[in-house]
């Protein structure tokens, strides 16, 4: 009998697209579920009854709670192809460490940006961009943050610059001239399927995103 996996999801959600990414990169087959906030289904309150938050990832009936963990999950136990880790213990520490400064600063800073107006989002856009000054010097010249290969923290981090940056949410606000390592990082990552296919449809984004602004 195979693996019976379910990703309980919600369409927009860059968690969500981090746990995607990582199943398609390992070429696991899952059954997505979306999730509606205003009623969450009985299934996410018993499988994620501390935040009662998506993603969940439900392998073989068991759950797996908040994203990182589900992709590092996911590279255990699909370990027989496309590493998102590295062996190395040093690497992988350092994989860690960067994983989760996307995760506590860069994410942080993006929801203080979509979240709040004036002074306060414009603060937040300059914190923001010094962050990926910072990943950026991280990123050097490799193609990935992991060297050669896609990892960790190039899943972390891209799902964010599908809104910021390929969809052009907010305009021109990651200037290419600026940010041409990560802007090259980006459109390397967006190349690989197991992104582009865990990618929302742009259309449907930027009409939700407009509603968004409409109703203020
Ligand atoms: N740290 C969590 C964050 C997950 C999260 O914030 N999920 C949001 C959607 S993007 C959610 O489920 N919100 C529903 C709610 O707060 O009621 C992770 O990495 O999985």
């Amino acid at each position: 009998m195979g693996d019976e996996v379910i990703l309980l999801n919600f369409w927009l959600s860059p968690y969500g697209m981090r746990v995607r990414i990582a199943l398609e990169e390992k070429g696991i087959k899952y059954e997505n579920r979306e999730e509606d906030f205003s009623n969450k289904s009985p299934l996410l309150l018993q499988m994620n009854p501390v935040h009662k938050k998506i993603p969940v990832l439900i392998h073989n009936g068991k759950p797996i709670c908040e994203s990182l963990i589900a992709v590092e999950y996911i590279d255990e136990v699909w370990n027989d192809q496309s590493p998102l880790l590295p062996s190395d213990p040093y690497q992988r520490a350092q994989a860690r460490f960067w994983a989760n400064y996307v995760d506590t600063e860069i994410y942080k800073l993006a929801m203080r940006f979509w979240t709040t107006e004036g002074v306060e989002r414009e603060a937040a856009g300059e914190e923001f961009l010094g962050c990926l000054k910072l990943l950026e010097k991280q990123l050097g010249d490799e193609p990935y943050f992991g060297g050669n290969n896609f990892g960790l923290v190039d899943v972390a981090l891209v799902p964010l610059f599908c809104y910021f940056y390929t969809f052009s949410l907010y305009g021109n606000f990651i200037k290419e001239a600026q940010y041409p390592k990560i802007i090259a990082w980006a459109k390397r990552c967006i190349q690989k399927e197991s992104v582009s296919k865990s990618f929302p449809e742009e259309h449907k984004v930027k009409e939700h995103v407009s509603q968004k602004r409409n109703k203020g």
